[in-house]
């Protein structure tokens, strides 16, 4: 059997719960800039995250919400600059220590790295907000612990598209069966699946609770996967019985190793 070499992360909502207090207020700061009166609503950003990319979110929402705007002259360079804007005000937005790295990230990282396993990113967002989001929230040295970054325009079909993963596997020169990889979407759990990558395990997050994450190997509430007190069990923890293997509490290298065998044995 192969051994695991990698782990591949996701970013929004795996590393950090970025979207809704991250992302959104960084688009809702670019369109103020920008003199537009549009303002994304908590309700509203759920629906628009089904569309991953901030440049492809906005124009999804002017095709749906602000038709009109589709007419102006250079769409395109409009949409780029607004991006452009919301990425400035993202960074900006890191740098305040505003989002935190979830329960659980920095320790699996740090296990991970000490033991010589490989790390890699691959997500649908800007490079510059991956590094930022390290740093600030992790530790200035963070960025350096990945081999691979493989992050937003590097292809151009984004996630739910197998593309990013295909990318990150040929930058790391491993089959899909010597990694181990963690979501937190739907989009990110086909996405992931649709490379091969069937040792997947997700941590939902506040916007995507509740999504369909069939053909995953585990799903937790957290890297924590702290136990829960309710009759069925821990909460949110899988209570497939066939995934007993996997033991209970936080997700550590040993129960990667032991779903990595179960996903690939
Ligand atoms: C999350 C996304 C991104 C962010 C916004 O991707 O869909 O588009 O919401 O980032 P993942 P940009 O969970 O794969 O990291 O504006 O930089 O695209
Ligand atoms: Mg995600």
């Amino acid at each position: 059997m192969q051994a695991l070499e990698a782990l591949i992360f996701d970013v929004d909502g795996t590393l950090a719960d970025t979207e809704r207090d991250g992302h959104r207020l960084a688009f809702n700061r670019a369109f103020q800039e920008a003199g537009l009166d549009w303002e994304w609503t908590l309700s509203l950003y759920g629906e628009l995250l089904k569309v991953t990319g901030g440049k492809e979110r906005i124009l999804h929402f002017m095709r749906q919400w602000r038709p009109e705007a589709l007419e102006r002259p250079g769409l395109e360079a409009f949409v780029r600059g607004l991006h452009q804007r919301k990425t400035a005000q993202y960074l900006a937005l890191l740098g305040t220590g505003a989002i935190p790295l979830r329960p659980g990230v920095m320790r699996l990282l740090a296990e991970a790295r000490a033991a010589g396993l490989r790390l890699a990113i691959a997500t649908t967002t800007t490079p510059e907000n991956v590094i930022r989001l390290l740093e600030c929230a992790g530790s200035p040295t963070l960025p350096t612990w990945f081999e691979v970054i493989a992050a937003g325009d590097l292809v151009s079909a984004k996630k739910p598209a197998p593309d990013i993963f295909h990318y990150a596997l040929s930058q790391l020169r491993l089959p899909a069966e010597a990694c181990v990889a963690i979501e937190d979407s739907a989009n990110g759990v086909q996405a992931a699946l649709g490379a091969g990558l069937k040792a997947l395990v997700v941590t939902p997050s506040t916007y995507t609770r509740g999504e369909d994450f069939s053909g995953a190997a585990l799903v937790v509430d957290s890297l924590e996967a702290i136990l829960g007190d309710g009759p069925d069990g821990p909460a949110g923890e899988s209570r497939d019985p066939a995934k007993a293997d996997e033991g209970r509490g936080p997700i550590d290298l040993a129960r990667l190793r032991a779903l990595h065998r179960r996903s690939y044995g």
